[in-house]
């Protein structure tokens, strides 16, 4: 380490000398950091293995991504995947939409009765009749296997009209397509794809994705169902449950997730991994209990699911022996820009909704929609609203542009728009009052349909750590590949120089400047500098982050979270901007509206990066984490609040 520090020095004297060592300097520690294992004594063999195993991760090597949050880690701003906002329809495209948005309009808007359905806790066979006509159980399976063949983008603009009338029918649309089958769209044999898909499309059959155990929520990896090869190696027979599992009553296919013996060829060590299965019911030892009693989306189906020994033909392994867990997480990965979608057409309807009442409601005299109060729940729903579509429509044009590095976007966007929805919504009841709270105006079913939503697919917790940790771990990568460089400086000057000019403007205070100047409307220039010095903040913080904590930043959750929380509102702002840029430049009548809610956005975004990340250097706010850590520990020791009631009765 002293001998690269050396050559790292040596290398400083090609740059002015008090720019440069510093950074190299503090690099050397960092990767000194990054590199140190301690595992402290109290923890449990089964959690060291685990701290072991994440600690690994964060040892990945770099692998330049054109991921625009991942690099918000390294305090770079990568635009290309968000600048100009994304433009995919070719004219084709667009015409087939102009097609289908009326029809799924009537369909949803007309035919289906979101009260009733909820009511009967199904949905009735004549809206699934005509969902069937409008091709919505098969919206993005090719066509010549009897889909519509649509795009992402096309995809959300459907799914926004469906979560904009009727959450539990999205859910049970969506769990079909969005998660059920898209395995084997993802990653099924052409035979698989022949096979399933065609019935799937039309809605002769449905689906559902059995990931969830009674023992595994968002541990996904620590599932118990299992299935072994049969004696003639023709068959794997399947043992378990499943809990949750959307559509689990009605599926006639379910793509199942199950532990699998895995011989390693080469050392002949044998090792349980997760295997990905296309199930048919037909197959005999499926079954399922009655549906679940739920709080919301009762339209849709939930139930356990249990394998008896069920038969699955070798054939029907979805993506390779072992090779489950990352099925799993391509699927979901795939199907979360759905839901900022959905989401987005719910608050298109409460807003109206909202918007409704407050210019015919008065109160003193005055239209409610006049007072201070009022308009700023208006503002602030109108402002998240436009937020999330910006973002829902980034992700599923990333996505259409052939980008495969949108996982964390599409996790920013799931609990974006999960917590924005809900935000909207509870804001919205507030605006109708007692109105608002009558099951006939329709809020309370959405309120009860969204509260769903901050828990599946990911809960929030778990995605803002996955945004955490996967951030931090790119940019480890890139810190060790600067170790690398270091080591022979000469052939990789680049890197060398690059990285450590960046980091050195970093340390003397000096930001990369307003990068995005020449991407935005001159309007919003100095809102994308608000973003950029966010962004040179950012990494600077990350930095920080990995010198104190090195390797155990997997601990420090308190921390990652507000992290995840910068990261969020960074994304959203560049969002923002860089649809309002688009919106500005064509000249729609909506633009200066647009313009104002961005700046407002930006503004209130930037302030709350700052808090985000002061936070993370505040001795004070860091002992009020251990406290509160010690105030957790000693509620649950007493199994509920420790003190009793004031009156000591
Ligand atoms: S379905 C059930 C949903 N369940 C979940 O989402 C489970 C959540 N848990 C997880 O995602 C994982 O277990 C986490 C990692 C993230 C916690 N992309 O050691 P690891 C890689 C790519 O960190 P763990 C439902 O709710 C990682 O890099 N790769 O793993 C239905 C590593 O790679 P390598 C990923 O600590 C709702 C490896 O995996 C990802 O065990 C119905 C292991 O990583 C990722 N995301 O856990 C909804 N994560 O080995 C209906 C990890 O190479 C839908 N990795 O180092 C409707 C929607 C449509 C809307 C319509 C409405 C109108």
């Amino acid at each position: 380490m002293l001998q690269q520090a050396g050559q790292a020095v040596r290398l400083c004297s090609l740059i002015p000398k008090n720019q440069l060592c510093a950074p190299v300097a503090q690099e050397m520690a960092l990767v000194a950091r990054l590199q140190s294992t301690q595992a402290s004594p109290a923890q449990s063999a089964a959690a060291i293995e685990r701290q072991k195993k994440k600690e690994k991760q964060m040892a990945k090597k770099a692998v330049h991504s054109k991921s625009f949050a991942q690099n918000l880690f390294r305090g770079m701003i990568e635009p290309e995947q968000a600048f100009p906002y994304p433009q995919v329809l070719n004219t084709d495209q667009f015409e087939t939409l102009q097609m289908l948005v009326p029809i799924a309009e009537r369909v949803m808007g007309e035919q289906n009765d979101p009260l009733k359905n909820d009511e009967l806790e199904t949905v009735p066979e004549d809206t699934v009749q005509s969902l069937r006509e409008l091709g919505a159980f098969g919206l993005q399976v090719p066509e010549e296997l009897g889909g519509v063949g649509l795009t992402n983008t096309q995809y959300a603009r459907l799914t926004e009209i469906v979560g904009g009338n009727d959450l539990g029918v999205g859910i049970f649309i969506g769990a079909h397509q969005s998660i059920g089958f898209k395995g084997i769209l993802l990653v099924g044999t052409p035979e698989q794809k022949e096979k399933y898909l065609p019935k799937l499309a039309s809605g002769e059959e449905f689906a559902a994705f059995a990931l969830t155990e009674p023992s595994s929520g968002s541990d996904a990896g620590s599932i118990k169902t299992r299935a072994e090869l049969s004696p003639d190696g023709k068959h794997w027979i399947l043992n378990g449950s499943k809990i949750w599992i959307s559509n689990g009553g009605i599926a006639e296919v379910f793509t199942v997730f199950a532990k699998t013996p895995v011989k390693d060829e080469a050392t002949g060590t044998v090792t349980e991994k997760v295997t990905a299965f296309i199930v048919e019911r037909s197959f005999g030892g499926v079954d399922n209990g009655p549906p679940e009693k739920k709080m919301g989306i009762k339209c849709s189906n939930t139930a356990e699911v249990y394998f008896d020994n069920c038969p699955i033909p070798v054939e029907n392994v979805l993506g390779g022996v072992g090779n489950g867990f990352k099925v799993a997480m391509a699927i979901l990965n795939n199907g979360r820009f759905g839901m900022g979608a959905a989401l987005s057409g719910t608050m298109r309807t409460v807003i109206n909704k909202a918007t409704e009442f407050a210019t015919q409601r008065h109160q003193f005299g005055d239209r409610i929609d006049g007072y201070g109060a009022i308009q700023e729940k208006i503002a602030r729903m109108s402002m998240i609203h436009y937020a999330t579509e910006s973002m829902a429509y980034m992700v599923s044009g990333t996505m259409d542009r052939g980008y495969d590095d949108y996982q964390l976007e599409a996790a920013i966007s799931k609990i974006f728009a999960s917590e924005a929805a809900w935000y909207v919504t509870d804001e919205g009841i507030q605006i109708l009052g007692g109105n608002g709270y009558m099951k006939s105006m329709g809020l309370e079913k959405i309120m009860r349909d969204l509260r769903i939503f901050r828990i599946f697919e990911g809960t929030n917790d778990i995605l803002r750590l996955f945004v955490a940790l996967t951030g931090i771990q790119y940019a480890g990568g890139h810190l060790r590949e600067l170790q690398k460089a270091v080591k022979d400086p000469i052939s990789n000057f680049g890197v060398v120089l690059g990285e450590v000019s960046k980091r050195a403007k970093g340390g003397l205070g000096i930001g990369p400047g307003n990068t995005l100047a020449d991407k935005v409307h001159p309007n919003l220039v100095d809102s994308a500098a608000l973003v950029c010095k966010s962004v040179d903040q950012f990494g600077g913080a990350v930095e920080k982050l990995l010198i104190k904590h090195g390797k155990h930043i997997v601990n420090e959750q308190f921390l990652l979270n507000r992290l995840a929380n910068a990261t969020i509102d960074i994304y959203a702002s560049t969002c923002v901007l860089s649809r309002c840029s688009k919106s500005l430049n064509e000249g729609l009548d909506s633009a200066r509206h647009e313009e104002q809610m961005t700046k407002v956005w930006c503004g209130e975004a930037y302030t709350r990066i700052q808090q985000n990340l002061d936070i993370l250097k505040n001795p004070v706010a860091l002992e009020n984490f251990k406290t509160m850590a010690d105030i957790s520990k000693n509620v649950c020791e007493s199994v509920g609040p420790v003190q009793g009631n004031p009156l000591g009765l």
